[in-house]
């Protein structure tokens, strides 16, 4: 509302009250090796002034894949998202926050934390169907893309697959469509649609590891015994 400091602000104009409070969560900055250095809200921390003076924090993207299948849940972004609204991209993706929890990062336990939060907050998953343990770190991307010109992304990206059984039940403030795509499916909606139509994120880990990395886990599925498989 008007009364709040956030409605007065010009850089949240005609934008959607909950994405606004979302806001206020507090992000954690990072220096260009990983190492926090301290809080900020995400409203600081993705402002493109922000941006182009350096700075950067840490988030996290998910690649869930069903286990039958092999095949990854996309997401449409809400229309309400302020930043790259409308746009298909990987499973879910968000930050880890300034919290004791989130902020530990032996075995990456605060990134797992925050994507078990975040899978709940965004799709519905129950965090018991995606225990901490199996999502599988594959590596960190540290990159830069404007959205619409203010607001942007500026992020060390932990990059997580998990493969597990999952009920679905988007939260509509945070997603307009989700799709389960195999790799000949994804391909083709890619050529398909618009290079607009995707996250900046998604289209730079498609280009560079997803498929190989894909490959792999439908190689583990079908050429070892499951006892094998379930070992990290
Ligand atoms: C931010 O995702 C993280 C990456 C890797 C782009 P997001 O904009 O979906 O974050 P949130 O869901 O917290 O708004
Ligand atoms: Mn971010």
């Amino acid at each position: 509302g008007t009364s709040s400091s956030n409605g007065a602000d010009e850089a949240f104009a005609g934008h959607d009250e909950e994405q606004i409070r979302l806001m206020e969560e507090r992000c954690i900055v990072v220096d260009n090796d990983d190492k926090a250095i301290r809080d900020g809200s995400k409203k600081e921390c993705h402002l493109m002034t922000n941006i182009q003076k350096g700075l950067l924090h840490r988030a996290f993207s998910v690649f869930l894949f069903d286990p039958i299948t092999g095949k990854l849940l996309l997401q449409k972004r809400a229309a309400e998202k302020i930043t790259f609204p409308n746009m298909w991209t990987n499973t879910c993706c968000s930050h880890p926050l300034a919290i004791k929890g989130e902020l530990e990062e032996a075995q990456q336990i605060g990134v797992r934390r925050a994507a078990q939060r975040k899978l709940d907050h965004e799709l519905g998953i129950a965090p018991e169907q995606v225990p901490l343990d199996e999502f599988q770190f594959l590596t960190r991307i540290h990159y830069l893309a404007p959205s619409d010109g203010l607001w942007g992304e500026h992020e060390v990206d932990y990059i997580l697959f998990i493969t597990a059984p999952v009920t679905v039940k988007p939260n509509p403030n945070e997603i307009g469509e989700v799709k389960w795509v195999d790799a000949q499916e994804l391909k083709a909606l890619m050529n398909e649609l618009d290079p607009a139509s995707f996250t900046p994120w998604f289209k730079l880990i498609a280009s560079k590891f997803l498929f190989p990395w894909w490959n792999t886990l439908i190689e583990r599925k079908t050429s070892k015994p499951k006892s094998e498989t379930a070992a990290q």
